[in-house]
């Protein structure tokens, strides 16, 4: 059962959490709850894990998108969407992510069947999609669904014996975060309910009317926790901030942690075989401030790990999990993979790996990108936004055009993949420079792996050019009352929302008639390769066969938290 020692009121400089913690079973739960990509294992908790224990306070990770039946679930619901229009081209399902959302949240406040209609007979149309009442009444089961398997997951977790349990949130795993607190709070007041997680970094940010929302109207929450997550929570169980509900930087006077000071992520309460990648970051936060970004408000200062420490916790993991693939969660490697990449190459390190990466100069010297290349570096994801100067410059970019079209063809002629990813409808984006975006792309299809485009959204708070327009909430507000968190439209946007996503359409249908795909299932990562592998023969083949090179799910062998989960996943497909 819950016990009420739960977040031990120790001082913050004895650490003595051990000694509260102690027992069989760790105390402190991380659950990063659906959806969220099982492309790598999850870093943030798992870097919390480690940060924990090396604290003395005993955690344990629980990813809940690896079980199929959840995870499954949003492809059943596209598929059923998509009936009405086809929305999945090259805007990486992002209508229907939203869409999807507004569903959750409402069916996760306690909206019944008939109001969870009503509010999707509004919401699907603000995407441009006509409904049909038919295709609803398919939708609401599907939901119902999914929340009876995390219901019927989380009873299999043995709850009681933790003294804390936190999720991880991001905007697409808001709905599953809040009903898992909800729960656990139900059933076992004494246990500490905590959210922290990406939400935090737009949606949700410091200032907002949603985490006011949050706050008011869900005191299933104990703490928030916003921003960089290590110290604030340890301090939180230490029991220095056990009286705040909403935690920040400010509790720690602003002082964000040294990248040395962050340790090898703990995967091992994780089936690591159901991943295609380890994950690990070089870096946090970014020395740009493009306006339509998050990065640094989330982050802070920007920080590097040293070399040497960052290549030892890459060894480290190789070796502890059998795997030499690696998808970095940091926002861009530039400023450390030449360091990185020789350090690698001197120690012949033999790993592969992906990751973000600016369009900067340095990037358009052939000579690095072949170098890193042989470094292990096999694809990269390139926010390029727009093609047009006058865009760029608008968006603090700090980047040309030209640049952009020697960076890619500088990493394609080492034959690094190029995921290259645009944002449609830019507040002043006229016609002319949207069409100087679909010339470009037609210019460089060739040199590009992969694209995918979003609409320009605008928060309030959080990016770095927060505050520059007036906005309003684009549902009405009885669909507002029902899903709690409002989603933001600049009033007298330029251009209007219809016509970005109008511009949306015709980028995705360029993109298909070059063959630009973006990638989201299995099947069409392995025709990307083929497209790829024929255009330069040289890149360095990652995927092997067509299914991952992983051992099949053994339950009694995925060292998971609760083994009782059924988790009868194959690799999940909605990949990147
Ligand atoms: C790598 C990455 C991806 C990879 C993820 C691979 C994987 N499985 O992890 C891929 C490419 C798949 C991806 C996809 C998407 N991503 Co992404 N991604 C990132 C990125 C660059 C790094 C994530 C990471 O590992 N960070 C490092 C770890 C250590 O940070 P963290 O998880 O945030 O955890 C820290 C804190 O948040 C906090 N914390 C986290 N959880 C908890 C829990 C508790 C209890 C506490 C106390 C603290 C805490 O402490 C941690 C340590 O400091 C981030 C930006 C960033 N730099 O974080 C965006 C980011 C997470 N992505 C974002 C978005 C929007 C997306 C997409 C929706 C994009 C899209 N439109 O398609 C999709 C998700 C679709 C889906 N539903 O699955 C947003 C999320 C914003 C939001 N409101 O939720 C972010 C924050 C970027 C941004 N600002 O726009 N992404
Ligand atoms: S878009 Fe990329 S380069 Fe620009 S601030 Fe964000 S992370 Fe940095």
């Amino acid at each position: 059962m819950a016990n009420d020692a739960l977040i031990s009121i120790t001082p913050l400089e004895s650490h003595k959490g051990a000694r509260a913690f102690e027992g069989e079973k760790g105390r402190v739960l991380l659950i990063k709850p659906p959806y969220f990509t099982p492309w790598t294992p999850p870093l943030g908790i798992a870097i919390l894990k480690s940060f924990l224990e090396h604290n003395g306070y005993p955690a344990k990770c629980l990813d809940l998108n690896l079980d199929s039946e959840l995870w499954g679930m949003h492809h059943k619901y596209f598929s059923i969407i998509q009936t009405l229009e086809d929305v999945s081209v090259n805007d990486g399902y992002s209508k229907l992510w939203w869409i999807l959302n507004a569903h959750m949240l409402a069916y996760a406040n306690g909206a019944d069947a008939a109001t969870c209609s009503g509010a999707l007979e509004t919401v699907i149309p603000k995407y441009g999609i006509e409904h049909n009442q038919e295709v609803i009444n398919a939708l609401i089961p599907l939901v119902e669904k999914f929340f009876t398997r995390l219901d019927d997951l989380l009873n299999q977790v043995d709850l009681g014996s933790y003294s804390v349990v936190g999720v991880s949130a991001y905007t697409t795993s808001l709905a599953a975060s809040l009903f898992i607190l909800k729960k656990v709070k139900q059933e076992h007041p004494a246990i500490k309910t905590i959210i922290g997680g990406g939400v935090f970094a737009d949606d949700l940010a410091l200032g907002s009317d949603n985490l006011t929302t949050l706050i008011e109207e869900y005191p299933e929450v104990d703490h928030v926790v916003i921003g960089e997550g290590e110290m604030l929570l340890l301090k939180l169980l230490d029991g220095a901030l056990a009286h705040k509900r909403l935690i920040s930087l400010s509790d720690l006077q602003g002082k964000s942690l040294e990248m040395k000071e962050v340790p090898t992520p703990n995967f091992t309460d994780l089936d690591i075989n159901h991943y295609y990648h380890l994950t690990i970051e070089g870096a946090r936060s970014c020395p740009f401030q493009c306006s339509f970004c998050s990065e640094t408000v989330q982050w802070g200062q920007y920080r590097k790990k040293p070399v040497s420490v960052f290549v030892d916790q890459v060894m480290e993991l190789v070796e502890r999990h059998n795997n030499n693939a690696f998808f970095m969660g940091d926002s861009l490697m530039n400023p450390y993979i030449q360091d990185f990449a020789k350090e690698l190459i001197d120690r012949r390190a033999k790993i592969f790996y992906d990751g973000y990466l600016r369009a900067d100069k340095p990037v358009t010297n052939r000579d690095r990108t072949k170098f890193w290349a042989r470094s292990g570096l096999f694809r990269v994801r390139l926010g390029i936004e727009s093609a047009s100067a006058r865009v760029l410059a608008k968006m603090d970019k700090m980047t040309t055009p030209k640049v952009i079209s020697d960076v890619l063809k500088s990493l394609a002629s080492a034959g690094i993949r190029t995921t290259t990813y645009w944002i449609v409808g830019f507040s002043g984006e006229t016609d002319e420079d949207f069409q100087e975006t679909l010339d470009f792309i037609e210019e460089h299809h060739r040199y590009i792996y992969e694209l995918e485009a979003h609409p320009y959204y605008y928060y309030p708070y959080g990016q770095v050019g927060s505050r520059l327009h007036r906005c309003y909430s684009l549902y009405p507000e009885e669909v507002t009352d029902v899903i709690k968190f409002k989603v933001w439209e600049i009033a007298d946007a330029d251009p209007r929302r219809e016509v970005r996503y109008e511009r949306l359409r015709r980028l995705s249908k360029v993109a298909s008639c070059l063959g630009l795909p973006n990638i989201y299932t299995m099947a069409e990562r392995y025709q990307a390769e083929d497209r790829w592998l024929s255009l330069y023969p040289l890149a360095a083949p990652v995927y092997e066969g067509t299914e991952p090179h992983r051992m099949p799910f053994d339950l009694a062998n995925t060292g998971s938290i609760e083994p009782v989960i059924n988790f009868s996943a194959v690799f999940p497909e909605g990949s990147r």
